[in-house]
């Protein structure tokens, strides 16, 4: 039984999420999802996301291959994240290679390639010039 985790903000659940989410699936039996909270997600991006921390992880945990979620407070937390739900596997898109290096020591570190042409800004973007 292997434990897989991953993190993300996931506003405006779309396409590019689904698939990350079901590939992480894959490498074990158990995903684990941190949620990037409001705030982390502001000090981030510099912005307010779409939906709200409760409708993101409402959406998350009703995906049938995710097991359990929880809430990433910060970006710091991420060792103590990793051994509190003693991941076998962080699995992140390509977009953060290289970034999470630093915890193969405990975890394999895994970049799969992110679904291309779709992203939650883009998504802004479109919808702006409807
Ligand atoms: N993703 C993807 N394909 C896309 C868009 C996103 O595979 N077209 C992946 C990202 O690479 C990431 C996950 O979906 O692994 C969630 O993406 P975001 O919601 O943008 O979250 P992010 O800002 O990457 O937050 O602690 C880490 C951060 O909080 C991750």
């Amino acid at each position: 039984m292997k434990n897989i985790l991953t993190f993300g903000t996931f506003d405006i659940f779309h396409y590019g999420h689904l698939r990350i989410l079901e590939r992480a699936s894959k490498y074990g039996s158990n995903l684990i999802v941190g949620v990037s909270s409001d705030k982390l997600n502001f000090n981030k991006k510099k912005r307010n996301t779409i939906y709200t921390q409760e409708e993101r992880m409402h959406i998350i945990s009703s995906l049938n291959f995710v097991d359990n979620i929880f809430l990433e407070e910060a970006l710091e937390f991420k060792r103590d994240y990793i051994l509190k739900y003693k991941a076998d596997y962080l699995i992140m898109g390509c977009d953060w290679t290289g970034k999470f290096d630093e915890f193969k020591d405990i975890c394999e570190v895994i970049y799969l390639p992110r679904t291309p042409d779709i992203s939650t800004t883009e998504l802004i973007n479109k919808i702006k010039k409807l």
